[in-house]
């Protein structure tokens, strides 16, 4: 079962600057950043609400760290904006085998490593109606590191 919106994932070039238009714009602060680098981007996770879940919603501003990346050539081609929405689950393999079974493609065989230590995975935004769609499995403890 898929519980809440986990994230939406915003692609801009400036990260800090990004941060700052939120904060001072919404109050909204930074929850928790880091660096993945097998994605390449960094990231800012901005924490929006508690769900009934247990979990949370976020904003996630993304900025990328080599040319390479996925979100280096979005940008390139579309500017800043949306990137992907991300629904949270209890059980991401569970989630994106039947969601596979379904006729969409699931882009990562195994989830990988995603935003504070959560495991996540990717569906086809060609099979999504134009919309890169994440699923994402929380850490049981979320690090709020800075
Ligand atoms: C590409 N397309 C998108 C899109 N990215 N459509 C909607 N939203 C997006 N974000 C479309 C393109 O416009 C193109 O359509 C078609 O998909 C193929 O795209 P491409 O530019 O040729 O690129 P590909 O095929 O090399 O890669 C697209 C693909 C890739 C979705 C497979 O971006 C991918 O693997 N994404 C998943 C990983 C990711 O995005 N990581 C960054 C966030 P046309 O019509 O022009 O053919 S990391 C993250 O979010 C983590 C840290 C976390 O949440 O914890």
């Amino acid at each position: 079962m898929l519980t809440r919106i986990d994230h939406i994932g915003i692609a801009c070039f400036d990260l800090d600057r990004t941060v700052e238009f939120y904060r001072a714009t919404y109050g909204f602060e930074v929850f928790h950043s880091e660096v993945n680098e097998e994605q390449g981007v960094r990231e800012a996770m901005l924490k929006i609400n508690d769900t009934s879940d247990g979990g949370a919603s976020y904003l996630q501003l993304l900025e990328p760290t080599r040319e390479d990346s996925t979100v280096a050539k979005w940008l390139a081609k579309n500017g800043e904006g949306v990137h992907h929405i991300a629904f949270g689950t209890a059980d991401v393999d569970a989630e994106s085998a039947g969601i596979k079974e379904k006729g969409v493609r699931v882009l990562y065989e195994e989830p990988r490593r995603g935003s504070m230590g959560s495991r996540i995975t990717f569906l086809h935004p060609k099979d999504c109606h134009g919309v890169l769609t994440e699923l994402v499995t929380s850490a049981p403890v979320e690090s709020s590191e800075h």
